[in-house]
């Protein structure tokens, strides 16, 4: 069980102006502390290698070009137990089926456009949270750097 997980918040949650509530959301109510975090627009090239576990799914090329049409927020978590305790705080993939008062049910508009990603697994938080912060970009809880 890990410590790390990754999230991102996707461009519909920036456009909708989400940002602030949704970063809100997951520090004081959820708990988790900030990591590593910054706001960019990922290249075509960039969202198919993060979704390349995705490649042979139908949605995969809807979904590239959605998750490079605008910024992101890219932010490096740490909870105990990261990814589970993420992926329940934000409840499930579609928005309709997520629970009450989660962020995917408060500020999710599709299934595509969830507000925001988390990571499946202690494997897939370490390679997401390298795609996007070099070691220079991560802090420990004294403000120090440090290495997953
Ligand atoms: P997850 O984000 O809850 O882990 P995944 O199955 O890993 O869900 O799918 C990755 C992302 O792809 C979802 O967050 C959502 O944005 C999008 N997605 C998943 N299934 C569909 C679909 O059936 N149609 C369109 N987009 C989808
Ligand atoms: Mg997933």
């Amino acid at each position: 069980m890990g410590n790390y997980t990754l999230t991102m918040i996707k461009p519909t949650g920036v456009k909708n102006l989400n940002t602030g509530e949704v970063i809100k959301m997951i520090t004081k109510d959820g708990g988790f502390r900030i990591v590593g975090m910054k706001m960019l627009k990922m290249r075509n090239d960039q969202a198919k290698a993060f979704y390349g576990i995705h490649s042979d799914k139908p949605f995969y090329d809807e979904l590239v070009n959605f998750m490079s049409s605008g910024p992101i927020v890219a932010i490096a978590l740490e909870k105990e137990n990261a990814v589970e305790a993420f992926r329940n705080f934000i409840g499930a993939t579609n928005p309709t089926q997520a629970a009450e008062g989660t962020i995917r049910n408060k500020f999710g508009v599709s299934l595509q456009e969830n507000c925001v990603h988390g990571s499946d697994s202690d494997e897939n938080a370490q390679r997401e949270i390298e795609f996007f912060f070099s070691s220079s970009e991560l802090f420990d809880t004294d403000g120090n750097l440090f290495e997953l």
